[in-house]
């Protein structure tokens, strides 16, 4: 018997009992010892089995540390499911914390499901790049029905005990989250099943709600309609309906057969690597190699936000989402007013906000035009514009107002964050905290730490991004930090190319058929042409400059590097841009060309590839991993694609080496300076991804 699953006796029931922390992954041995358990326990004579998990939730899935191959051979999880299915006398799971993917799949072949209130039941596979392997996606629309299915797999969604015993997926919820109350529970199931002869049928075996399909092509096509846009480039979706399509057109072992030939094409692809890599690459940030694990906490009850601008209002709404009280400080009511206003519409628009959770919400965030508001505060957040002067005088302002002991943090997208914690009397105190717009919205937050930001600080930093739902990242100081840095150096060759030829519509487009949700000029559209422009101080020499001369603003005005559609924002592509690009151009001496796609894809992502590599080199990262976790959730890098240093160790980084070399010599510029350390890893055959600064 697998040490990671025993077996108990209440009375007549057998307890098949899974302890593989921490997540109770089915691992190689969990599945031999589930095999071994069931098989024990109805030879034992045994009435019922129960199978549940000690340990802080019931199976979450297949061990996908074991899918790159490697871990030893044990028992399938199809055949840990046949005995649970064809078991003689009737199998009960019984569930806390989540249920999901494999972990559901073997649920799925207990003749009963019984569960705690706060459980959750999900088929994530998707977000691995995957379908459910493991029957999963012939068993779970048998039981939910077709349109639930196709929207659970293809979201990976955790639906709640309520939701599942609603949609048919569980049987009992206990009105209770204790792990004994559980326990007990699933034995009383077990002996009322056996005492009421409860029928024993497979969830395999049950057709109605799959034949209802047979042949119904409309609702899958209504389907695909309503989700193509989310899941564009994305294979794993679609994947996913064809098997839920077989489960309604095919008998349960064909669908099987078309479950598994789908699952392995999509195993062996490149989206799923970058995706499993991807899932990990995230867990790896929370961990700072230098901040010991026991480091204390500073003791966050309330929150104080300055500027109640787009940023200061998104940032506080974080807060107030997880009951944290904020403070936000405007220069003045009518500023304030505003900014608290849309706060409120905000949460009014959110369809996952109740009106009374709306209420709830503002009445944590206390409104102010006086800084002094904040002596209370564990934590402070500066939010205003990047201006330097201005940042100083603040934090020499929070140094006096706040208590001792206070964490400090700039929402500073690119300055320099020591020069700033400098003019306090408590540098240790201060660090960056880079969220990005719309900051209640989008996942990352880009933590930066400053020479002297004590251990404290960076470990809290870290457990309240994670307390307020982001996904962090701790980076170091330097123009820019891991994001904007690279940004920046894209942005640069992508003006250089329009200068040589090649149009807005053009550059964008390879970027949106790489899997960007948008390319740069569409993205200066959005943010505004104008910013930090001066009428009066024009000076003619950027395309950008050009653009706002000649009363072209962004999407703001409809008239931007494209021309906008009044009611629709559609974007159309402006002959007369085009031309006040070429003759700027020209003026400028730059001869014009075809420039190709594939150049242009090169151009602009492998700065950013030569970029993150000197940014490993600096030690602003600590890991490559962390650079495709910032890309990925701050910038829309396709997860698909892993993050720029995954994608290039994909393309080889000896080909990209190359190519650096060469546009290093055609082209120049301190952005095609390659970084000795790619030079290094592709000659030694090593990773971006892999490597630890
Ligand atoms: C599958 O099942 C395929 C089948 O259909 C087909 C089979 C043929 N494996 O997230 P946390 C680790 S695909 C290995 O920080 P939380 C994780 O790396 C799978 N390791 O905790 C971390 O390790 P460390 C379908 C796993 O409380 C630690 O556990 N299932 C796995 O915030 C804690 O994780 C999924 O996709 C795993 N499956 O969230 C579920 N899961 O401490 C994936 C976690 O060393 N997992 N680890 O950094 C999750 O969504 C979350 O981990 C969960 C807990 C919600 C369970």
């Amino acid at each position: 018997m697998s040490e990671s699953v025993r077996v108990e006796r209440d009375g007549d029931v057998a307890l098949v009992i899974v302890n593989n922390p921490p997540v109770n992954a089915l691992s190689w041995h969990v599945r031999q010892g589930l095999f071994d358990g069931i098989t024990q326990a109805t030879e034992s004579g045994a009435s019922a089995i129960v199978v549940i998990c000690d340990g802080r939730t019931f199976i979450a899935g297949a061990d996908i540390s074991e899918f790159g191959g490697g871990a030893p051979q044990a028992v399938g999880l199809q055949e840990v499911q046949s005995a649970m299915e064809d078991a003689p006398v009737p199998v009960i799971a019984a569930i806390h914390g989540t249920a999901l993917g494999g972990g559901l799949e073997v649920a799925l072949c207990a003749h009963y499901r019984v569960s705690v209130a706060s459980a959750k039941f999900g088929l994530p596979e998707v977000n691995l790049g995957l379908l459910p392997g493991a029957g999963g996606t012939q068993r779970l629309p048998r039981l939910v029905g077709v349109p639930k299915a196709l929207e659970m797999m293809t979201t990976g969604r955790h639906i709640s005990s309520a939701e599942a015993k609603e949609g048919g997926l569980v049987d009992d919820v206990v009105d209770s989250d204790s792990l004994d109350d559980l326990r007990a529970a699933a034995v009383a199931f077990a002996n009322k099943a056996v005492d009421e002869n409860m029928p024993r049928t497979r969830v395999r075996d049950r057709n109605e709600l799959v034949e209802q399909h047979k042949g119904d092509e409309q609702t899958f096509a209504d389907f695909r309609k309503g989700i193509a846009r989310k899941t564009r480039g994305f294979l794993a979706p679609e994947y996913n309906i064809r098997c839920i399509e077989a489960a309604a057109n095919l008998p349960f072992d064909e669908g099987l057969k078309v479950e598994g030939k789908l699952f392995m094409e999509l195993m062996t692809g490149p989206q799923s690597a970058a995706q499993r890599y991807y899932f990990f690459a995230e867990r790896a940030a929370n961990k700072i190699p230098d901040i010991p694990k026991d480091t204390p906490l500073i003791d966050v009850q309330k929150v104080g936000v300055l500027g109640a601008g787009t940023m200061g209002g998104g940032i506080a709404m974080n807060f107030a989402n997880v009951g944290i009280p904020v403070t936000i400080v405007e220069r003045d009511q009518e500023s304030l007013d505003r900014g608290l206003g849309v706060v409120r519409k905000n949460y009014e628009r959110s369809r996952s906000t109740t009106p009374e959770q709306v209420e709830e919400r503002m009445a944590l965030i206390t409104g102010s035009t006086d800084k002094a508001d904040f002596a209370d505060c564990d934590m402070v957040i500066e939010a205003v514009f990047e201006d330097m002067d201005l940042k100083k005088s603040i934090f020499k302002e929070l140094d006096e107002i706040c208590k001792p002991g206070a964490l400090l943090a700039s929402n500073t997208s690119a300055l320099d964050v020591n020069e700033i914690a400098a003019v306090t009397s408590r540098p240790e105190s201060v660090i960056g905290m880079h969220f990005f717009s719309p900051a209640n919205v989008m996942k990352l937050l880009e933590n930066v730490r400053g020479d002297k930001s004590s251990d404290s600080v960076v470990a809290t930093t870290m457990a309240i991004g994670k307390k307020i739902k982001k996904v962090s990242v701790m980076v170091g100081v330097c123009p820019g930090f891991v994001g904007n840095r690279m940004l920046f150096m894209r942005g640069a060759e992508a003006e250089r190319m329009l200068m040589e030829g090649a149009t807005p519509a053009q550059v964008d487009n390879v970027l949106y058929e790489f899997g960007f949700p948008m390319g740069p000029f569409s993205m200066s559209d959005l943010a505004g042409l104008d910013i930090g422009w001066k009428e009066e101080t024009s000076s003619s020499s950027t395309i950008r400059e050009i653009l706002c001369e000649n009363g072209r603003r962004g999407q703001k005005n409809g008239r931007g590097y494209y021309t906008y559609d009044p009611d629709t924002r559609a974007a159309t592509p402006d002959p007369e841009v085009e031309q006040l690009i070429k003759d700027f151009a020209i003026s400028k001496g730059h001869e014009q060309r075809e420039v190709s796609d594939q150049e242009i894809l090169e151009r602009l992502l492998y700065p950013m590839v030569n970029e993150g590599a000197k940014i490993l080199e600096e030690k602003i990262a600590i890991r490559g991993s962390d650079i495709d976790v910032v890309w990925v959730n701050g910038y829309g890098w396709p997860v698909y694609r892993g993050g720029p240093m995954h994608w290039a160790d994909s393309v080889g980084l000896a080909e990209i080496v190359e190519k650096i070399k060469g546009y290093s010599e055609s082209l120049g510029g301190k952005h095609w300076t390659l970084s000795p350390l790619l030079e290094q890893l592709a000659t030694d055959g090593g990773q971006l991804q892999t490597y630890t600064s």
